[in-house]
């Protein structure tokens, strides 16, 4: 896959405001081969009854179906998450001497009956000390407002870790509803974009996506960034409990390889 230009606007923008939406990062062909290896996974968890997310209530499962490194298990899966052209952008927006992967995820969510994704924090639910972790969630299929796009509160990674949500069970908004008055007049911003288009954010930066309320199911792949200096914390996690780690340790090893380096 052929590199993707940064320039240092875009960069300061990441910093500004927590995250970035980039079209067209994957060439049509790129989207088409990475989405028929995502409908293998999730026809495999189908039919063979597998468990590769954190949850499988029915609360959590609404929001979306959530599927762990299936990097691990897919060859064509692990050349994407591997490959140095998202990895490449992921260290030029921490401006890192390299990033290692922390985990992908594959979340569909399905119509009919589906849930929002409330508005969350990601690097609350992460083993990590600090808090420069960035997820590049990429869009397989064209994202609107009515199937589930990713909306984003600009610049709100500066208030630091907030409360964790229990995604399954959240029923409204109240941690935006306690934010210091200066965030809670800042308008969220929709992510619509199309199919090979993706965003990257700060796992600090509140986010949400709404229900899917259209025919056919929104599918994203996600995959998740450290930049070079992370630190294990003692935190239970799906991926962080194999990790192997003491407390303060770096994070390194096998299951966290580094994607892209200076
Ligand atoms: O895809 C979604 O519905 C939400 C995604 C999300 O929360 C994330 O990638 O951190």
């Amino acid at each position: 896959m052929a590199q993707y230009p940064i320039t240092e606007e875009q960069v300061r923008f990441y910093e500004e405001n927590g995250y970035i939406q980039l079209h067209q990062v994957l060439l049509p062909a790129e989207v088409e081969w990475l989405r028929g290896h995502v409908d293998r996974a999730i026809e495999d968890v189908k039919t063979q009854k597998l468990n590769l997310g954190p949850r499988t209530d029915e609360g959590y499962t609404k929001v979306f179906l959530q599927l762990v490194n299936i990097w691990e298990r897919y060859p064509a899966i692990e050349e994407y998450v591997h490959n140095a052209k998202i990895g490449e952008i992921a260290r030029r927006l921490t401006r890192s001497k390299f990033v290692r992967l922390w985990h992908d995820q594959a979340l569909i969510k399905y119509p009919r009956d589906s849930k929002a994704t409330a508005w969350h924090q990601d690097t609350v639910y992460w083993p990590m000390n600090e808090g420069g972790g960035l997820s590049c969630w990429m869009a397989l299929d064209d994202v609107t407002v009515d199937n589930g796009c990713m909306w984003f509160i600009p610049g709100s990674y500066k208030l630091g870790a907030l409360e964790s949500v229990d995604l399954g069970n959240a029923t409204d908004d109240s941690i935006l509803a306690a934010l210091p008055e200066a965030y809670r007049a800042r308008k969220p911003v929709p992510m619509p974009m199309k199919a090979g288009s993706c965003t990257f954010h700060n796992g600090l930066t509140l986010h949400y996506a709404g229900p899917n309320i259209t025919e056919k199911p929104r599918r994203a792949m996600v995959t998740i960034f450290m930049p070079a200096g992370t630190t294990y914390k003692k935190h239970p996690h799906l991926v962080g409990d194999r990790a192997n780690l003491s407390p303060g340790e770096e994070f390194h090893g096998p299951l966290f390889p580094v994607i892209a380096r200076e």
